[in-house]
């Protein structure tokens, strides 16, 4: 499946201009129906992760829909090979699954099955778009939801072109409005001390993923050296490797990928994690899975909204005064439209 993006993803490194998704439906023997989507970020690794969550769906039927139960399963038979990336990713996808049918099936939205309650929960623009004309206009258009926070990707130039950009949203979202700044990885260490010491006049909320996500050691020495909190975890495969970044003491915040960390169970594996190290969380992607996670994590903090599989829900996400809700409906609220899976079934 490739959705559309418009706008395209932009980051400093690389642009994603189609969402390359997988589509997962698992069905149990009383004819529950529960649903998740996996995104891989670039084409290349779609028929790999397709046939990894064929293969694995199919080792688990005829087994047991329980979420736990499944994700010990395929664990078990992934020991040899060690989880982490697209296999990780293939089981937080049928966990994910698993989790909407046990909600439908108990006819409960997945926030009440989860002991939480529906509340609106604080969100922010995360901006696609990284030149500033662009920035400008699509901040604008997010302002319209209401909120008062924003991210935007920097780093495709030098630090001049990191400040006009930020100039740039900050002229459309005001001078009250929360900003963060993602670098997706890809400042050299000494040079984020140096670009992160220079913005922190801006006295933003956070700088995402300053070098790489695999660098905990450095992530500690630009964290050591600048007083804007570092926000890392997106990049996370489980809980083992939040738990070496935290003890690290790489970052300032939790940033949970619920495809990442090991679907809905391994977030409520990983939230004590955080918030036992006082790290506030925050969710990455996966807006309708992440808000009904969100509403029963102690220490959340923000739900980014970038909604990237949009093109094939029914119910795209909607936000309402810079918040969003968790679904009401039994499950976690994602549903395909039908027609948009044909057409971007490839
Ligand atoms: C990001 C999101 C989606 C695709 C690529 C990069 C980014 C973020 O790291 O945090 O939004
Ligand atoms: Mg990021």
């Amino acid at each position: 499946m490739l959705a559309p993006l418009d706008p395209p993803v932009q980051t400093a490194a690389g642009e994603v201009p189609v969402a390359p998704l997988v589509l997962i439906d698992v069905t149990t023997s009383d004819g529950i129906v529960g649903h998740a989507y996996l995104f891989c970020y670039t084409p290349s690794v779609l028929p790999a992760l397709t046939s990894l969550v064929e293969e694995l769906g199919a080792a688990v039927v005829g087994t047991s829909a329980a979420p736990a139960t499944v994700e010990a399963d395929l664990r078990g038979r992934l020991r040899l090979l060690r989880p982490q990336g697209l296999p990780t990713m293939a089981i937080s996808g049928i966990d994910m699954a698993c989790w909407d049918a046990v909600a439908r099936r108990a006819e409960l939205p997945l926030v009440r099955l989860l002991g939480g309650e529906a509340r609106p929960i604080r969100a922010y623009g995360s901006l696609r778009s990284m030149a500033p004309d662009a920035v400008r206009a699509e901040a604008a258009h997010l302002a319209g939801l209401g909120f008062t926070a924003y991210k935007v990707k920097v780093g495709a130039g030098d630090l001049s072109r990191d400040r006009e950009v930020l100039r740039a949203l900050r002229d459309a979202v005001g001078p009250v409005a929360d900003l963060s700044i993602d670098y997706n990885q890809t400042l050299p260490v000494p040079e984020a001390i140096r670009r992160i010491r220079a913005l922190s006049e801006e006295n933003l909320l956070w700088v995402e993923e300053p070098t790489r996500a695999d660098d905990a050691a450095g992530h500690a020495r630009i964290r050591a050296a600048v007083s804007t909190p570092i926000q890392l975890g997106e990049s996370w495969w489980g809980v083992d490797e939040m738990t070496a970044s935290i003890t690290a003491g790489a970052g300032d915040h939790a940033m949970l990928d619920v495809a990442r960390i090991g679907g809905v169970t391994g977030w409520l594996r990983a939230a004590p994690v955080a918030y036992a190290a006082g790290l506030p969380v925050s969710s990455h992607l996966w807006p309708e899975v992440s808000a009904a996670l969100l509403a029963v994590t102690p220490g959340a903090f923000l739900l980014e909204y970038l909604d990237v599989a949009s093109g094939v829900l029914r119910d795209p996400v909607c936000v309402v005064d810079g918040a969003m809700m968790p679904s009401e409906r039994p499950g976690s609220g994602v549903e395909w439209h039908d027609a948009a899976v044909e057409r971007y079934r490839c």
